[in-house]
């Protein structure tokens, strides 16, 4: 397969799932987002990264999974159960994209990755990079895995999404969430919060240090931490709206649309 264009595309999971009701997929939204995958695909290669939204965070929280093992059972079925749940919403998603006709396989994330207190250190990238090269669209996804120094932790697609578009040399990197994209003031509070278009990566981290400042929903600081990353290495990244119709295509394929451009 002959595509010069990677992209790696991040769903954040209050995208793709209802955040109010446990184990609930958005089924409209995953629809729209695999209709334009499927017309992204006509010219590039495609990775995409998913949040785990609710069905992986109320259990994760539940368990405290992130914080490692303590030595309980308990714990250990936590661990169990919130790979489980993240195995049904991975498999919802990639039967959503193979139905708009994407070649969509399933990679069990905590399967190629392993953390050290936290930090993703080590990945098997070899079959990732092999599946992009035949022209299949990996689905990759935040998830428990098991850490060196704690046994297991989270690992989030945010970070995932950004160590792999590195790691692939990824031409963009899109992260499409429930919002705008980086907003002017918290749109929580401030109904006349602006969009901004283009963003220098120093001042997103301000902002994203100030949660009083600008909007923070959804992880956005921590976006923009992973954001950096990828920047850094002269991946073009995005964050932006993934309800509106026709705004991932616009962000994969850098056209005008709801979204912020975070600038070195
Ligand atoms: O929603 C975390 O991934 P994220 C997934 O991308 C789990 O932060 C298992 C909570």
């Amino acid at each position: 397969m002959n595509k010069r264009l990677l992209a790696v595309v991040k769903l954040g999971g209050s995208l793709i799932t209802d955040k109010t009701k446990p184990f609930t997929l958005r089924k409209h939204v995953i629809r729209q987002i695999a209709e334009e995958l499927a017309t992204a695909y006509e010219d590039a290669r495609l990775l995409v990264v998913h949040g785990g939204g609710s069905f992986g965070h109320p259990v994760a929280a539940k368990y405290a999974i992130k914080e490692g093992h303590d030595g309980s059972k308990r714990k250990l079925e936590g661990f169990s159960q919130t790979r489980y749940w993240m195995t049904v919403l991975n498999l919802k998603v990639v039967e959503e994209l193979a139905q708009r006709g994407l070649p969509a396989v399933p990679f069990q994330t905590s399967a190629f990755t392993y953390t050290v207190n936290k930090e993703l250190r080590e990945y098997w990238i070899k079959p990732l990079a092999k599946a992009l090269k035949l022209g299949l669209v990996p689905v990759v996804y935040g998830d428990a895995v098991l850490d060196d120094k704690l046994g297991f932790t989270i690992l989030s697609g945010d970070l995932l999404a950004a160590q792999l578009a590195v790691e692939l040399n990824a031409n963009t990197l899109v992260y499409a969430v429930d919002v705008e994209g980086i907003m002017d003031k918290d749109p929580r509070h401030s109904p006349n919060a602006k969009l901004i278009k283009e963003l220098p990566i120093n001042e997103a981290l301000k902002i994203a240090g100030n949660a009083s400042g600008v909007d923070v929903t959804g992880g956005m600081a921590y976006k923009i931490q992973c954001a950096a990353k990828a920047l850094t290495a002269k991946i073009r990244v995005v964050i932006g709206s993934g309800t509106i119709p026709g705004n991932i295509l616009a962000m994969i394929k850098n056209k005008p649309g709801t979204y912020t451009t975070l600038k070195i």
